[in-house]
């Protein structure tokens, strides 16, 4: 079946001490096998991280990549470069990418066919605005954000995305959405993905993201089409971030 996924999203936060601190925390504590655990970090922390994390059950990932796989692209990193790091994940379309570096649904399928390219897993962010639920058009925006991927993808390349449900409201606010309303979303997205194929629809991995904490992480993670959740800043939190892995077991 689905294997939850608990990722954590770092942002542009840390620092070469907390990479540390939670490496020397995970090295002792009591990791639930039936989990998948990974870090999105900064750039700069892959390689301290790929060293310090060596040996423990926890994947890297990656915030961004640029759909070139080189070139002159001033500043960009592409796939392969962050493959040589060990990085698995790569976020494709978080909502602040989306709004403050204006990627819109074609600039995600070129990062997602790009990360395919590259041989890294990608987790497609989706989401939608405050004004856009209150309109009642929240089923509608995520369809519309999942079929510009999936529509440009094979049938083997679906199979290797996972699917991040991140309301834009929920987002680094402390507001997050109702474990009910949640659920909701996931099983459009689910009954969405099983119109490209029934399979695709019932072994997708579809992951909430949205202020979820260890407070709230356990009923969300209870609902039957939430597999996991993405984590924004509960995840520099080394104790928060060990609970809610805990209770994705
Ligand atoms: C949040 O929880 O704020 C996130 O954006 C997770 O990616």
């Amino acid at each position: 079946m689905r294997r939850p996924l608990i990722a954590g999203n770092w942002k542009m936060n840390g620092s070469l001490a907390l990479v540390e601190r939670f490496a020397q925390a995970f090295t002792t504590a009591e990791l639930p096998a039936e989990v998948d655990i990974a870090f999105m970090l900064p750039a700069p922390y892959l390689p301290a991280a790929q060293r310090s994390f060596a040996g423990l059950p926890v994947s890297l990932g990656a915030q961004t990549l640029h759909p070139e796989p080189k070139g002159a692209y001033t500043g960009e990193i592409s796939g392969a470069m962050l493959k040589e790091f060990g990085v698995h994940y790569v976020l494709v379309g978080h909502s602040e990418r989306r709004s403050l570096f204006h990627e819109d649904d074609t600039a995600v399928l070129a990062r997602v066919r790009a990360a395919l390219q590259a041989g890294l897993e990608p987790v497609l962010c989706l989401g939608e605005t405050l004004e856009e639920r209150e309109a009642g058009s929240t089923e509608a925006v995520v369809s519309k954000q999942l079929a510009a991927v999936f529509d440009g993808l094979d049938e083997s390349e679906r199979r290797r995305l996972t699917v991040a449900y991140e309301p834009v409201w929920a987002i680094g606010t402390g507001k997050t959405a109702a474990p009910d309303q949640a659920q909701e979303v996931h099983l459009a997205l689910r009954q969405r993905l099983a119109q490209y194929d029934t399979t695709l629809g019932e072994t997708a991995r579809l992951l909430y993201g949205g202020s979820m904490n260890k407070d709230n992480a356990a009923a969300l993670l209870a609902q039957p089409d939430i597999d996991g959740g993405l984590i924004g800043g509960a995840s520099l939190q080394v104790g928060d971030f060990l609970a809610i892995c805990q209770s994705a077991g």
